[in-house]
């Protein structure tokens, strides 16, 4: 199986409760890497195009103030299936279905703050991790 990147975020909520390390310790648990890393306060503008793709749905508002709302952390994971198993480490967006044992599961609040973002495909990784990172600050 291919060796892939993803992007990773560990969302307003989690920062704030302090679970940034145990989110950690799952995703190398998971058998992932994190080969970049960085903690950064998203602007309107950057939370808008970060989530350009839901622009037109009804959530896009309050998704966007909550992903302004406190720092955030972002990472480039890198693993066997990447993209795949970070979604699955995850879980699903809405946390009433996801199995336990999932970030979401375990650290979600709500649909909206939900502790963590995954890419949804390997197109979504390549534009995330350039949304955030150049290549001399990702260490593969
Ligand atoms: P993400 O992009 O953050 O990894 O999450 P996802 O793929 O599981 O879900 P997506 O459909 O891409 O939605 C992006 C984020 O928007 C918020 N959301 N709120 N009905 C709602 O109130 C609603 N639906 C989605 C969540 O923060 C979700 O992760
Ligand atoms: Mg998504």
């Amino acid at each position: 199986m291919a060796i892939e990147q993803t992007l990773s975020i560990i969302k307003p909520d989690a920062v704030k409760k302090q679970i940034i390390g145990e989110i950690q310790t799952r995703i190398h648990q998971a058998k992932l890497d994190i080969i970049a890393i960085k903690m950064v306060k998203l602007t309107k503008e950057q939370a808008e195009g970060f989530y350009a793709e839901h622009q037109d749905k009804p959530f896009f508002a309050n998704l966007v103030n909550f992903m302004m709302s406190g720092p955030i952390v972002v990472q480039v994971l890198q693993g066997e299936n990447g993209v795949e198993r970070y979604r699955q480490l995850m879980g699903p967006t809405d946390l009433s279905k996801a199995a336990a044992g999932t970030l979401r599961a375990d650290f979600a609040n709500s649909m909206r703050e939900n502790a963590v973002h995954g890419s949804d495909s390997l197109a979504s990784a390549e534009r995330e991790i350039a949304y955030f990172f150049v290549d001399s600050e990702i260490f593969q």
